[in-house]
């Protein structure tokens, strides 16, 4: 038997899961779960990165205590954030939150020098302020000096294992999500970094690609935790969505689509090779890196972060919020008004349930009054999000898909999968629901030698 770590960070938790692979069977351990908050202060809004490091240590003390036989451990985390190392190996600083509204009105600026459609011709990633390039083109503005006193910029996973190894470097997958790679080349564009006056030396050359050695534990590290500091970090697919698209059971012979559904719906489809035409720019398709040099060419959509802001604003009022409760409030209800989540409004208010009622009321449309229309309301509004994203999607392919894999935590959601199978008219499969742990171990199982590939692997418990 041999045992594998999976960290998984996600925008509202993160977990330490462990991973046996025995005789074609992957069996999963949740060994520590542990919420992930964004902290206000001053004039930004942060992750707690040294808390979360303490997590991760735990749950490693944790399955240091439970098995004996670990190869490796994986990380992956959600895109675009980063954190800066000085020349000494310090942390200059926490990493600031992608939901932060310093890089609102950068896009703007951005493409006030550079065209935008050729700048996706070259990166193929859709344009959203909250990606790396716009975040460091703010940080320019605020603070120069501070760039160039950084010697590395690590990407949230990169940042982790880092701080593991004491190896720097980017992984691929994750740096994809800056919107500075060169598509094809999955290199850093140097012309667009130099032309933007982003701060180049930042960037290692060579990326670390899935599948890779980043080093072994750091001893004083191992010594902590108890784990012995031969045990590998291996760069998995580190951006979660490249994690969970791995471990989607495709069928042969079926276009199929996934849909990572969590804090973000992950509309798309794996291709060899990206896609950076026109038409899908003007679509709205983003050639993410995927495991193995693939594409994961999707549309980042907001998923069911409104509900989550809604389940946290009424728990703290006090009122019943638990999921089942919700969705068969929610099932009780049919005639709701149709939102746009990717709407601005509700990126980051402080108050979801008067963004909803605002929005509401400045477009015309009855406002939700119980918590079961509420929740009618952003689930049906996801669904019919996803019918113009699939629609959209099968303008730019050659054969229209025909099933669609729902994967991740959200995919438990029974009320979403039926309106999301009645709104795309194609079959739903759903699951796995640990699909980002799932495809993290699953490369890591590869890179050790312990699987050849990831279909010795048929079970799943
Ligand atoms: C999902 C995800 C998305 C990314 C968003 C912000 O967890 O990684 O792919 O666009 O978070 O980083």
């Amino acid at each position: 038997m041999s045992t594998f770590l999976a960290v998984d960070f996600g925008a509202g938790s993160g977990r330490v899961i462990a991973g046996v692979v025995n005789d074609g069977q992957l069996v999963l351990d949740e060994l520590h779960r542990f919420s992930n908050r964004q902290i206000r202060i001053g004039r930004h809004l942060y992750w707690d990165f040294p808390a979360l490091f303490e997590e991760m240590k735990e749950g490693l003390r944790r399955a240091a205590a439970k098995y004996t036989d670990i190869l490796s451990i994986g990380i992956d985390t959600w895109g675009v954030d980063f954190g800066l190392v000085d020349a000494a190996g310090n942390l200059m600083g926490n990493p600031v939150c992608y939901r932060d509204a310093f890089t609102e009105h950068v896009p703007e600026e951005v493409f006030g020098r550079i065209d935008v459609a050729a700048h996706y011709a070259e990166t193929g990633i859709q344009v959203m302020p909250i990606n790396t390039m716009f975040q460091l083109y703010a940080l320019k503005k605020e603070n120069k000096a501070w760039l160039q006193e950084a010697r590395h910029l690590l990407f949230m996973p990169d940042l982790f294992a880092y701080y593991l190894t004491g190896v720097p470097g980017n992984e691929y997958t994750i740096a994809s999500t800056s919107e500075m790679l060169d598509a094809e080349r999955r290199e850093w564009s140097r012309p667009l970094v130099e032309g933007l006056g982003l701060p180049a030396h930042l960037f290692e050359d060579k990326l670390l690609m899935p599948g890779s050695v980043r080093g072994t534990l750091c001893p004083d590290v191992a010594a902590e935790v108890g784990l012995p500091a031969s045990v590998k970090i291996i760069s998995v697919g580190s951006h979660d969505t490249a994690s969970a698209v791995y471990a989607v059971p495709f069928r042969k012979g079926k276009v199929s689509a996934f849909l990572s559904s969590g804090t973000w719906s992950l509309l798309g489809i794996v291709m060899d090779e990206p896609l950076l035409t026109e038409n899908a720019r003007v679509a709205g398709f983003t050639n993410e890196g995927g495991v193995g040099g693939n594409i994961c060419f999707l549309q980042n959509i907001t998923g069911l972060w409104i509900l989550q802001c809604l389940v946290r604003q009424w728990t703290a009022k006090g009122l019943q919020a638990d999921y089942d409760f919700l969705i068969a409030e929610a099932e009780k209800v049919t005639d709701v008004p149709c939102i746009d989540v990717d709407a601005p409004d509700f990126r980051h208010p402080d108050d979801m349930e008067a963004a909803i009622v605002s929005y509401c009321r400045s477009h015309g449309l009855t406002v939700p009054v119980t918590q079961g229309e509420y929740v009618r309301c952003v689930l049906q509004s996801l669904a019919v999000r996803y019918r113009e994203g699939l629609a959209g999607l099968n303008a730019l392919l050659p054969r229209p898909v025909e099933c669609l894999h729902i994967i991740g935590g959200g995919c438990r959601n029974r009320l979403l999968n039926r309106l999301t199978e009645e709104a795309l008219g194609i079959p739903v499969i759903s699951g796995p629901v640990e699909a980002t742990a799932v495809g993290n171990i699953l490369v890591q199982a590869e890179a050790c030698g312990v699987i050849e590939n990831k279909n010795d692997v048929h079970a799943i418990n």
